[in-house]
């Protein structure tokens, strides 16, 4: 009983991050590059942000792409990942530009692992669109750190070959990891240890400080920052998801950073999604997500895949 009673909790919590992915994504498209003062002046500093539209960006389309390529393949396959994201790209969902570019190489027939290493002249994107769509590599590696990283470096090589764009993505889906191992406690010291970087190292002793000290957001933004850049980026998501102790604080206190809402609202939306569990997403915005083609309830089929995959080989 109680087994199956943890089953249907970790069900919950794969469908809660890919989910949660969307649900943030859509809430922070349309304010996606306004201050944060603009945000809290149009809809202010406090309460329900509503979910106008309902439509998801990049973000959720390329997570769509890793979700169905794991799926495809029971793990990781560099070339079908690629050619995964290449056809489902849709650019009016609003793609970064080493992105499209990356995209454009491909489909130009360069490999998986070669065509965004000339972006940003040769030195490749620090961008977060990696970390963004990683959701389904933590849940899929939640239980083995070593393949975490090996997956979450390579997924992200396919367009962003910088190390900190692939660093950035390996510290979210550890992020989303713990958050589904319910070690919302040990989170920051399992990170500090995790990551590689001095730059993510450092931003997580930060976070340790204006998490303490209930930091205001200018400081937030000023400390962690609330850009593109995957280090400006994946560390606010992480602090949003440890702020607050339910998914809708932690979701609309990062899109009022302003910044890169879109973004910054997926990231944190999965690992609140991973903690909390898919029924912790409040029903008004559930209700309001598109439920196209590849909406939400072919997003949480995705997610109840990747859960009998890791399951079936536990
Ligand atoms: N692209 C957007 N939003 C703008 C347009 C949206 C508008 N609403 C519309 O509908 O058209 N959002 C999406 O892009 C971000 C993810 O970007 P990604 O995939 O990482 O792209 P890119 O270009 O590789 O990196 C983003 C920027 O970071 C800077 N950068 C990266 N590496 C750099 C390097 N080595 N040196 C210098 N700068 C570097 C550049 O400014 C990149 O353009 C998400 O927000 C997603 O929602
Ligand atoms: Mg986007
Ligand atoms: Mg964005």
């Amino acid at each position: 009983m109680l087994a199956e009673r943890k089953r249907a909790a970790l069900r919950s919590k794969f469908i809660g991050a890919l989910l949660g992915t969307a649900i943030g994504d859509a809430l922070g498209a349309p304010l996606e590059g306004w201050s944060s003062a603009r945000v809290v002046k149009v809809y202010g500093d406090a309460g329900r942000l509503e979910l106008v539209g309902g439509r998801y960006t990049d973000d959720t389309e390329q997570m769509i792409g890793v979700a169905e390529s794991l799926v495809r393949h029971a793990g990781f396959d560099g070339a079908d990942m690629a050619r995964t994201l290449v056809r489902n790209m849709n650019p009016k969902r609003g793609y970064g530009p080493g992105s499209r570019a990356a995209f454009e190489r491909l489909r130009a027939g360069a490999r998986w692992d070669e065509a965004a290493q000339g972006l940003f002249g040769g030195r490749g994107s620090y961008g977060n669109g990696a970390a963004m769509r990683i959701a389904p590599v933590g849940l899929l590696y939640y239980a083995d750190r070593k393949k975490l990283r090996e997956v979450a470096y390579c997924s992200s090589q396919i367009t962003h070959t910088h190390e900190l764009g692939k660093e950035g993505a390996a510290l979210q889906a550890f992020a989303i990891a713990l958050a589904l191992r319910d070690e919302r406690d040990e989170m920051l010291s399992q990170l500090e240890d995790f990551v590689q970087h001095e730059l993510y190292k450092e931003k997580l002793r930060r976070m340790e400080r204006l998490l303490r000290a209930g930091a205001r957001s200018g400081e937030i933004i000023a400390e962690l920052g609330n850009g593109m850049a995957a280090f400006d980026s994946v560390p606010t998501a992480i602090y949003s998801f440890l702020r607050y102790e339910d998914f809708e604080r932690s979701v609309a206190s990062a899109i009022r950073l302003g910044g890169d809402t879109d973004t910054i609202g997926a990231m944190t939306g999965a690992i609140c999604g991973a903690y909390y569990g898919d029924q912790a997403i409040p029903s008004e915005w559930l209700a309001r997500l598109e439920d196209e083609e590849k909406g939400k309830r072919y997003i949480a089929q995705l997610a109840e895949e990747l859960y009998y995959i890791t399951t079936a080989e536990q």
